[in-house]
Formats: structure tokens, C-alpha cells, sequence
């Protein structure tokens, strides 16, 4: 029954899976045996027992259905048992990583291109989890990209398309595929997570809220936990129905595309809280009212307040961050007395940290944070989270950012975005910087002095291994620091990315404007890494 594709003449011609997996336009991945090799060489290499079960849902971006169908025939040629797919081919990122830990599958299959756009002429992505739920360490990817540089057959087999909206099982080959509630699952772990009793009083003492889906994967876990479960107003959720092209728009919640709302919450009619979730859900976007909080910020304003959720209370282990993350978490974890780890870009690298029970809390600069419930980033989690504080302590988002900073003081964050540029630009730009590192420290860039500068490496903890070139860092006298890193997640040219922190103690200026008080170290960065030499770009395209 078994069909054998053979491609001879058409190696794999990919890119390392980056920071997420493997990401292109989608009329790449249209490619004859494309899709099918990436897939093949996952198969090939990960470990998993005959007859396990594979978990396969995506965003529901344009192509996620093409690829589902054929994902399932390979995985019935391939050995597995059975597989999970989410009604409609939907699940959102961190509900497949519940999905696969629930239900002890081997491992999955997320078809996301996250934040970036979708539709014909957009972006689309495959990602493979391992049994813990979480994105798979660099030690598989590796293995995967080694693979698909020899792959020359795929297998899979003759069958008919499952019916993905009809729930229930087919029968695939000697495979069973379960059609199962991309919903049920997820919102169930989230009522075991958080006080939902509190959050419907405050909702029934007038508490609103609004969420933006951006017409991506959360829209149906969205209504039905926060509508449905919670009690909050029909309507709550906007654009909550998921788009194949996500409406035309960038499914990334940030200020430039999440716009709308942002101007909602800074005006006259704002509801208590503004988020809002990107395109596989697993980012979230915080605003209060009149009151932006920034990712780093609100890791470690979670953190603080963690133990507030039932599921938390009395366990805070430690607390993790990206590198490029703010130190605002730091800060936290030192007046707790728990450790504070500092990991590269990407959230693979907190799974061994949470296996190992010494973190909690997770979080980065681009708008995710997480916990153990599950081993990715979560959206929603964090704005049940917010909720959850919110409600218990009674208080508003601006409010409890203030208390927060008078009591840790506070980290001027912003990044930009360079985005688009030559590749080979890029990489000069990164080879010169790397050149010079050893004769920075000591030199001025306008009132900075550096004080050190490297090249960031990461041994993990737990296993021991050690992943080099994470994004420069240079820090400087009075704390400050601007960090360099070239984006691992884009489809077009290189992006870089230009990290910049201030922190201001408690009886500092702790409601300054972020764009000024950075002004320094922005200069600096400019004239350190001689952006626009390099690039052509005169400013960032993107500053969040
Ligand atoms: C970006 C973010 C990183 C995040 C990654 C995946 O990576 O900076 O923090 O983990 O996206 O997020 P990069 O290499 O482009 O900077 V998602 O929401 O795409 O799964
Ligand atoms: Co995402």
C-alpha cells in the first residue's frame, strides 16, 4: 500500500529551520515534493515508537488544508498509529502542545508562518514539537536540515482526503486519523489554570474588555473562553473569525498592526483591557487603558504576581528570558529569591528548563510569554493571566505597571526592525561588529562608555549543550545596553533586529517617554553597527 516518491533531481533546497521551523512563501512550498520532503526527512529522524500517534494542525492559513491531507497519507506510509488533526485543520500553536502532551503523542506537525502574512502570494511555515509539547532543540533540527539535504524518496500512501470539518475517525491506510475539537482541550486546561469564578465577578461588576483575534487561529478559543466561559459581552472578540489570509492583514499584535486597537485604548472609550493574539496564537499583546505594556514588561509583572492563579500559588520555581529580553524579569526573580535564566531567541530553548522544573515563567521581548501548562508560548494564557491579577487585586493595568516600577524601577525597552534588507548586507554588517567586539570596551559613543562586549553563547543547563552566535551584546557603563541579532523567522532578505534598554531605579524618572529616554543609546547602536552604511536605511521599519 505504501507508495514511494523518489526525487533524484530535485534535492531539498531549504534554509535551516530557524528560530520556528521552516519558513517560505507559500508558491515555495507549492514546489512538487517540497512540503513532502521536509516532511519525509522529520520522519525520518525523530524517534518515536511504531504506531504513535502524530498531532497535526495549523493556523488555517492559506495552503494549511493541501498540506494536512498530504501530511496524513505520509504519516500512515510512515508507520504512525493514529493521528490528532483539529477540526477544520485548525489548532492553535499552544493547543497542540497541550493537544500532544494530553494525549502522549510522539510529537506533531504545526503549520504556522506565526505573525507573517498568509494568503497566495504570502507566507507559509511547518514546524515540528516533540512529546514534551515544545518546539524541537536544536540537536533534531539539526538532524532534520542534515536530512533533507540527502532525502531523495518520500513515502506515503494512495488514499482519499479526510473530511477535516466532520469530527470523528477515518481510517488512512492501516493509520487512524481522529478528527478532535481544536477548542475543548485547551479551554478546559485554562479553567484548571485560573481563578475564572473572580474574572466573572469583576466582568459581572462591569469589567470589559476587548480581544483582537486579527482573524487568525484564536478567534474560536477566544469567544469561547472569554464570551462563552467568562461572561464577557457578545462582541468582546473582534475579528474572530480565522481567514485564510487573515484579512489581508499581518496576524502580529504589535503597535503598527494591532493599530486599531492600541488608538482604542488610548481613548475616550476604552475598555479595561485591549489585547490581542498573533497568527497561531501563541503571542499576546497587553494594553491598558492608556497604558501600553511592553512584552518584557509584562513577563515580569506576571512573574510578580504569578502565584495569585490557583494552579501557581506557593510553586514559582525560577523565571526565564531571552537574551535580548528586557532585565525587568531579573529584577523580579532577585526580590523573590528564585533563579532568573537567560536563554537565546526562541522559545526551544525553555523547554529543558521547564522539563526540569527549574523555571515557571517564561517569556520575550517579541510579545510571548508562557508557563509549564504546556511547552510553547501562549496568548491567551497570558491574557487570562492579566485577567486573573487583574481581578483578584482589583486594580487597573496602569496602576499596577506604576506600583510595579515604584517598587523594581523600571526598563526603558524598545526594538527595531530593519526588515527586508540585502542578505549580504546583513551579514556584513554582523561580520564587522563581531571583528570589532574586542575593541569596544572602553570606547564612548556619545555620553555611553562600553563597558563589555560579546558575542552571545548559551549553554543550556540541563543537557549541557551549547548554541553560539545568539546576537551581540554591548553593554554599557551605566547599565545600559544595545543588542544586535539577525532575524531568524523572515521569508525576504535578511531582518535586522536592534534591541535597546535603559533601566531607571525607583526614584527615577518612571514615566519619561521611551523614544527619549532611549535617545542615547539608539545614537550609539547607529554608530556602533554603522546601520545605515551597511543597510542604505536611514530608520527601522518597525519599532515596538
Ligand atoms: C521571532 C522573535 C522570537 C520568537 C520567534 C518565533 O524570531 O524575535 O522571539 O521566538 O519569532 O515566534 P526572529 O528570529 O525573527 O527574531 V512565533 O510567534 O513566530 O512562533
Ligand atoms: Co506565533
Amino acid at each position: 500500500m505504501t507508495k514511494i516518491v523518489t526525487v533524484p533531481t530535485t534535492p531539498f533546497e531549504g534554509q535551516a529551520p530557524g528560530t520556528s521551523g521552516l519558513r517560505k512563501k507559500v508558491r515555495v512550498f507549492q514546489q512538487p515534493n517540497y512540503a513532502e520532503n521536509f516532511i519525509q526527512s522529520v520522519f525520518d529522524v525523530v524517534e518515536r515508537p511504531q504506531g504513535s500517534v502524530l498531532v497535526i494542525g495549523g493556523d488555517g492559513r492559506f495552503h494549511n488544508r493541501d498540506v494536512i491531507q498530504q501530511a496524513i497519507r505520509m504519516a500512515a506510509a510512515n508507520g504512525y498509529g493514529r493521528v490528532l488533526v483539529g477540526q477544520g485543520g485548525i489548532l492553535s500553536t499552544p493547543a497542540a502542545s497541550n493537544v500532544i502532551r494530553k494525549y502522549g503523542a510522539s510529537g506533531g506537525l504545526i503549520l504556522s508562518a506565526s505573525h507573517n502574512p498568509g494568503g497566495p502570494d504570502e507566507d507559509f511555515g511547518i514546524k515540528y514539537n516533540i512529546a514534551n509539547g515544545g518546539p524541537a532543540p536544536e540537536s533534531v533540527t539539526g538532524a532534520i536540515l542534515a536530512r533533507t539535504k540527502e532525502i531523495d524518496r518520500w513515502l506515503t500512501v494512495e488514499a482519499a482526503d479526510v473530511d477535516l470539518d466532520a469530527p470523528g475517525e477515518t481510517a488512512v491506510g492501516e493509520m487512524t486519523v481522529e478528527v478532535i475539537d481544536p477548542v475543548a482541550d485547551y479551554a478546559d486546561l485554562m479553567e484548571e489554570l485560573f481563578d475564572f469564578d473572580a474574572i466573572r465577578k469583576a466582568v459581572s461588576s462591569g469589567f470589559t474588555m476587548r480581544f483582537d483575534a486579527m482573524s487568525a487561529v484564536t478567534g474560536p478559543y477566544a469567544v469561547e473562553i472569554l464570551e462563552n466561559r467568562l461572561g464577557f459581552a457578545a462582541g468582546t472578540v473582534v475579528n474572530g473569525t480565522p481567514l485564510e489570509d487573515f484579512g489581508g492583514h499581518h496576524p502580529d499584535p504589535n503597535l503598527i498592526h494591532a493599530k486599531e486597537l492600541y488608538d482604542l485604548m488610548m481613548g475616550p472609550d476604552a475598555p479595561d483591557l485591549g489585547a490581542a493574539s498573533d497568527g497561531d496564537g501563541d503571542r499576546n499583546l497587553i494594553i491598558g487603558r492608556g497604558r501600553f505594556v511592553t512584552p518584557s514588561d509584562s513577563l515580569a509583572m506576571l512573574a510578580a504576581n504569578i502565584e495569585i492563579a490557583p494552579a501557581y500559588r506557593g510553586r514559582l520555581s525560577g523565571i526565564a528570558r531571552s537574551m535580548p529580553t528586557s532585565a525587568a524579569a531579573d529584577r523580579v526573580a532577585e526580590a523573590l529569591g528564585v533563579p532568573c535564566f537567560e536563554t537565546p531567541t526562541g522559545w526551544k530553548f525553555f523547554g529543558n528548563l521547564l522539563d526540569a522544573g527549574k523555571v515557571t515563567i517564561c517569556g520575550e521581548e517579541s510579545a510571548g510569554t508562557g508557563s509549564d501548562h504546556v511547552r510553547e508560548k501562549d496568548g491567551l494564557w497570558a491574557v487570562l493571566l492579566w485577567l486573573n491579577i487583574l481581578a483578584v487585586r482589583d486594580i487597573s493595568v496602569d496602576q499596577l505597571a506604576r506600583t510595579h516600577w515604584a517598587r523594581f524601577g523600571r526598563n526603558y525597552y524598545a526594538r527595531h526592525d530593519y526588515e527586508a534588507i540585502d542578505s549580504e548586507a546583513a551579514a556584513g554588517l554582523m561580520r564587522e561588529l563581531k571583528a570589532a567586539l574586542a575593541t569596544l570596551p572602553g570606547q564612548a559613543f556619545g555620553p555611553l562608555t562600553v563597558s563589555h562586549a560579546d558575542s552571545f553563547a548559551y549553554t543550556d543547563p540541563v543537557d549541557h549543550s551549547v548554541s553560539e552566535n545568539q546576537g551581540i551584546r554591548v553593554l554599557f557603563e551605566d547599565g545600559s545596553r544595545v543588542v544586535f541579532r539577525l532575524s531568524g523567522t523572515g521569508t525576504q532578505g535578511a531582518t535586522l533586529r536592534v534591541y535597546l534598554e535603559r533601566y531607571e531605579p525607583a526614584s527615577g524618572q518612571l514615566d519619561a517617554d521611551t523614544g527619549v529616554m532611549l535617545e542615547a543609546q539608539i545614537a550609539a547602536a547607529q554608530e556602533i553597527a554603522g546601520i545605515t552604511r551597511h543597510t542604505g536605511r536611514g530608520a527601522p521599519d518597525v519599532v515596538t
